[in-house]
């Protein structure tokens, strides 16, 4: 699929320095190791809605994780997948009444307007799930071969949608000595949010009721395509970003991530059935995960439809810039609020920085660049990084001729244009 236009990143003086990061999996700072080339991967959107804050967060988090990367000295190969076809964008399309590959296109296109109007790095990899399923359905079969996965018959009630004969297919945990090692979570735990995350725990013939679907045959009316092995249907969800990640930066990448929502199940049994697929240990080598963005203390999502929409902001006129100095006053770890308190404190200080840039009259930007360079690669410490450059707008007027260079750091390493 095509991304988005690449907004262009200024080159900074200065050394390199290494990427640190907080890495689910170990649950610790760690400094990443990558290779000349670093390769990254963030959960994409369903798209069935608008561009939220929540997204936006996650999003704007990876695209300065691949800054990060690049000041560091390492070419950056990006996946993004999207989930352009699964249950939640099925329903939305059928209770709209309208088209579900026409309500995909119209989100994805909006998707990629906001992430273009906040200067997000696009990825070198953007790829939907249609695009994919043969290769989905390739590695399900794999795992249906290798003994991995069994089949499920289709329950009693559904047997008039679907042709005789027909199972869903389902991952093995109990073959998998590697389950766990993302979330680190108790098997309670994972229980307790399995069926509000897609799962499906009382599921009859499952071997486990924690096994992930990997292959859903088809219903009478539901999208499906040729399956090989396991028939005519849909790939489950986790599949898919196995799929797509494996395909495109292969086994052992450097970085799996999205929001603290997709640690489980959604993480771990990606990982799962990428070690399964591969009989290699790791899937990703560090996994980050953006904290959960709210509205009046709820989580926002689509679902709950309590929404604070990039796209309604930018029709309102507001500066995308703006939104993102939002979103970097937060630290990444940390679940917060959206409140119209928050756009108005961007709003101010985008305005004093832009002002200070501009002055003829600046204090020296070594210190100051080096500051945001060293905030950004200390696992993404943008609040350190904005209260550095607030620091150098203070002493704007004692000294002369750095505007430029602290303008063209806060571009590179934050994103921001001034
Ligand atoms: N398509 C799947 C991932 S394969 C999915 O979760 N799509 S999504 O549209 O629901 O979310 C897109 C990304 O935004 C995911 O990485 C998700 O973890 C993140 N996200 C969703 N809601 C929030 C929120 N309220 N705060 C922070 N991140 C969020
Ligand atoms: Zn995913």
């Amino acid at each position: 699929m095509k991304s988005w236009p690449a907004p262009a990143v200024p080159s900074v003086p200065g050394s390199p320095l290494p990427v640190r990061i907080h890495d689910t999996a170990r649950g610790d700072v760690v400094e990443l190791a990558p290779g000349p080339t670093a390769r990254i991967y963030c959960c994409g959107i369903t798209p069935y809605d608008a561009t939220h804050m929540g997204h936006a967060a996650t999003y704007v988090t990876f695209d300065l994780l691949g800054r990060a990367l690049r000041q560091a000295g390492h070419e950056v190969h990006y996946t993004q997948n999207i989930t352009d076809v699964d249950d939640p964008l099925l329903e939305r399309a059928a209770r709209d009444g309208v088209d579900w590959t026409a309500l995909a296109t119209q989100e994805i296109q909006l998707f990629r307007d906001d992430m273009t109007a906040l200067r997000v790095l696009p990825p070198d990899h953007y790829v939907g799930v249609v695009e994919s399923v043969e290769a989905i359905a390739d590695q399900v079969a794999q795992l249906v071969e290798s003994g991995a996965a069994y089949p499920v018959p289709v329950p009693e009630a559904e047997r008039g949608l679907v042709r005789d004969g027909a199972s869903d297919y389902y991952l093995d945990l109990a073959q998998q000595p590697t389950f766990g090692e993302v979330s680190g979570w108790t098997r309670e735990e994972m229980l307790s949010v399995f069926p509000e995350r897609g799962g499906d725990p009382d599921r009859a013939g499952k071997r486990d009721p924690l096994d992930p679907l990997l292959w859903r045959a088809e219903r009478r009316g539901e999208p499906a395509w040729a399956g090989g092995i396991p028939g005519c249907g849909r790939p489950g969800w986790h599949i898919e970003c196995t799929t797509i990640a494996l395909d495109t930066l292969g086994m052992g990448f450097d970085v799996q991530g999205g929001g603290t929502d997709l640690v489980f199940p959604h993480h771990e049994m990606s990982a799962v059935q990428a070690v399964g697929l591969t009989g290699e240990r790791e899937f990703a080598q560090a996994y980050l995960h953006q904290a959960m963005v709210g509205l009046d203390g709820a989580k926002m999502s689509k679902s709950k439809g309590n929404l604070v929409l990039v796209s309604r902001l930018r029709e309102q006129g507001v500066d995308p810039m703006a939104v993102r100095l939002v979103l970097l006053d937060q630290h990444y770890r940390h679940d917060w609020d959206w409140t119209e308190d928050l756009l108005v404190r961007a709003q101010e200080r985008l305005a004093r920085w832009r002002e200070a840039v501009a002055r003829e009259a600046a204090p020296d930007a070594t210190e100051v660049v080096a500051q945001v360079r060293a905030a950004l690669c200390q696992d993404l410490d943008t609040p350190a990084a904005l209260a550095a450059v607030d620091a150098w707008c203070d002493a704007v007027g004692t000294a002369s001729g750095a505007g430029q260079r602290v303008g063209d750091a806060v571009d590179a390493f934050l994103g921001i244009r001034l």
